[in-house]
C-alpha cells in the first residue's frame, strides 16, 4: 500500500485528491493548520475513513520533519498555500512566507528525511501574469511575468523545485494548473461567489452581486479533473512540469451571463461593480495549452465551462432547497 502525504489536505484540491487516492488504495496522510475555531475546518474531508491528519504548518519546519518521519510517504503533494490572489496584496509577507519559503521548508525536510518519495508542487497559471504566446495560449515555455505577490511567490517555488530536481536528482514535478473550481471552492473566488449569490437572488434572500473586473478572462476547469492530473504527473516515468488546462477561456461577464440565465434571471439587473474587488494589477487573460499532459500522460478533462457551472449551480440549489 502506497502512502501519500498532502499539505492543504482539507482544501478543495486536497479533498478531491484524498478521495481519488483512497479509491486507488492509498493510505492518505496530511497536515492542517491550527485554527482558533475548530468547527468546519475539515468539513471537506469529514466522513472519509483511513485518513491520518496531524497539525502542522509550512512555516514550521519541525512539524514537517515530524510528519515525514512518522508517515514515511511515497508521494508528497504540496497543495497548501495562501491561495487568494487579491488578498495576497493585503498580506504580501505572509503570502510569500507561506507560498515561497514554506515550499523551501518542505523541500528541505523532504531532501533530508524522505528523498525517495515523489514530490508534486502546486504551481499556477498566475505565474504567467500577462504573458501570452502569439497564438493566444500559455504553455510550459511561456515567459513568467507575475503580477501579484501570490504569483511572485509561486514563481519562486516553481524555480526552487526545478533546481532541487536538477541539483539533487530528486523526483519533483510541477503541475501548472489553470483556474479550477467546484462546489467545494471558497465563496470568495469568483465562480462560487457568482453561483452562490445568483441562487440566493433567485431564492429572494440576496438582492445584489458585487464584483470587481468583469473583463478578465480565465480558463476554468473542475478540481475533480485536475487532481487526476496531479496523480498522473506524480506517477509518470520521469519528473517533469506540465500545464493543466481546458484550453477554453471565458470572461467574468460571460460567467455571470451563463449562471444567471440558467436561473432565468438577467445578471444586468443585479450586478454592481465595487472598487474593493479590483486588484492593484490585473491579470487579464488566461488560456492554457495542455497538449503536453494530454499527449504524454493521456490526461483529458471530463468537465467543460458549462458542466462545471451546472455542477456548482445544482449544489447551491440543493443547499437552498430550490427546484
Ligand atoms: O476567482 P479568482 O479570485 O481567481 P484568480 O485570481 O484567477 O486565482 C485563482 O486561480 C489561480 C490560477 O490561475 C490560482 F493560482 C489561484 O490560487 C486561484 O485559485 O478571480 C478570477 C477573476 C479575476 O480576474 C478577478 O479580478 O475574477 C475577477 N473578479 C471580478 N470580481 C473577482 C471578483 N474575483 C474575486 N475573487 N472576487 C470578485 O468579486
Amino acid at each position: 500500500m502506497k502512502t501519500a502525504f498532502i499539505t492543504g489536505i482539507a482544501g478543495q484540491d486536497g479533498s478531491y485528491l484524498t478521495e481519488l487516492l483512497l479509491k486507488e488504495g492509498y493510505r492518505v496522510t496530511g497536515i492542517i493548520r491550527r485554527n482558533s475555531v475548530v468547527e468546519h475546518q475539515i468539513d471537506r474531508i469529514t466522513g472519509l475513513k483511513n485518513v491520518e491528519i496531524r497539525y502542522g504548518d509550512l512555516l514550521d519546519e519541525g512539524s514537517l520533519q515530524t510528519a515525514l518521519l512518522e508517515f514515511k510517504p511515497d508521494e508528497i503533494y504540496n497543495l497548501a498555500a495562501q491561495s487568494h490572489v487579491r488578498i495576497s496584496s493585503d498580506i504580501p509577507q505572509f503570502t510569500v512566507a507561506t507560498n515561497a519559503n514554506g515550499t523551501l521548508n518542505l523541500l528541505e525536510a523532504y531532501k533530508r528525511f524522505s528523498p525517495k518519495a515523489r514530490f508534486y508542487q502546486a504551481s499556477s497559471s498566475e505565474m504567467f501574469g500577462n504573458s501570452v504566446d502569439e497564438d493566444g495560449y500559455q504553455r510550459e515555455t511561456t515567459p513568467m511575468n507575475p503580477v501579484s505577490p501570490y504569483g511572485c511567490a509561486k514563481v519562486f517555488s516553481y524555480n526552487i523545485t526545478r533546481h532541487y530536481r536538477e541539483a539533487h536528482g530528486l523526483f519533483i514535478s510541477n503541475g501548472i494548473l489553470f483556474n479550477h473550481e467546484s462546489p467545494r471552492r471558497g465563496s470568495n473566488f469568483v465562480t462560487n461567489k457568482v453561483v452562490k449569490t445568483a441562487v440566493e437572488i433567485k431564492k429572494g434572500i440576496s438582492e445584489l452581486l458585487e464584483l470587481g473586473n468583469l473583463d478578465s478572462y480565465r480558463d476554468w476547469g473542475h478540481s475533480y479533473d485536475y487532481v487526476r492530473a496531479m496523480h498522473k504527473i506524480v506517477n509518470a516515468e520521469k519528473p517533469d512540469d506540465y500545464v493543466v488546462a481546458t484550453g477554453q477561456t471565458h470572461s467574468v461577464r460571460e460567467l455571470c451571463e451563463y449562471v444567471f440565465s440558467k436561473l432565468e434571471l438577467d445578471y444586468k439587473n443585479y450586478l454592481v461593480q465595487n472598487p474593493k474587488f479590483f486588484r492593484p494589477q490585473e491579470l487579464k487573460y488566461l488560456k492554457g495549452d495542455s497538449y503536453k499532459i494530454r499527449s504524454m500522460l493521456d490526461w483529458n478533462p471530463t468537465y467543460n465551462f458549462e458542466t462545471l457551472l451546472d455542477d456548482m449551480i445544482n449544489h447551491w440549489k440543493h443547499i437552498y432547497n430550490l427546484p
